[in-house]
């Protein structure tokens, strides 16, 4: 599946990879914000929202949010589009910048309160089960949401916290080890 398989390409880049897969939406190979408004369109009628209805409104803030955090650091030539090498390259610099100074930059944080926002579909704060569920399907992910969930919710409590998805994004983005949980956090799933 990932177009560029090698002995070469770590577990990490392929994590990379799998999540840009999920998030081209329209299959154009690049991540814009149609392929945002498709994963909006998809979990709000999912919920049985309409696109007036305050919850659509309020998710659709929050994805719009997450692509301009994104694109701000992500689309390099600035032309609203981000390919797989700007995705891939990107996060294995952040990477190596978290290894380095061992702290995940301010704004890379702000990145993930978008993210948690942008899954929190009843505004409580913290992402449930079923709430990643609506996600990874909208995603087009046909990972089980229970099994990944379980491995996400580090205390047990059935609520993925700030906190722990701040945990989980560190492994998703530095680990090579395929035994780590959070290498699960973006698509459910350990890529193939
Ligand atoms: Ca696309
Ligand atoms: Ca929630
Ligand atoms: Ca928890």
């Amino acid at each position: 599946m990932w177009p560029f398989a090698s002995p070469k390409t770590s577990l990490r880049q392929q994590k990379y990879a799998d999540w840009f897969r999920c998030l081209d939406r329209t299959g154009d190979g690049s991540v814009d914000r149609d392929d945002f408004e498709a994963i909006v369109l998809t979990m709000t009628s999912a919920l049985g929202k309409g696109a007036a209805d305050s919850q659509s409104r309020a998710l659709r803030a929050a994805y719009m949010d997450l692509f301009d955090a994104l694109s701000a650091h992500l689309d390099e030539d600035g032309d609203g589009k981000i390919d797989l090498d700007e995705f891939v390259g990107f996060y294995s610099s952040l990477a190596a910048d978290v290894e380095r100074t061992g702290t995940v930059p301010r704004w890379a944080l702000a990145q993930l309160r978008c993210l948690l926002e942008s899954l929190d579909t009843d505004g409580d704060g913290a992402i449930s089960v079923e709430e990643f569920g609506t996600y990874l399907r909208a995603v087009g992910s046909d990972a089980a949401a229970e099994t990944a969930f379980r491995l996400l919710d580090e205390n047990g409590d059935g609520l993925v916290s700030l906190t722990e998805l701040e945990t989980r994004f560190r492994e998703w983005l530095t680990s090579d080890d395929p035994s780590r949980p959070g290498n699960v956090l973006m698509t459910g799933r350990l890529p193939e």
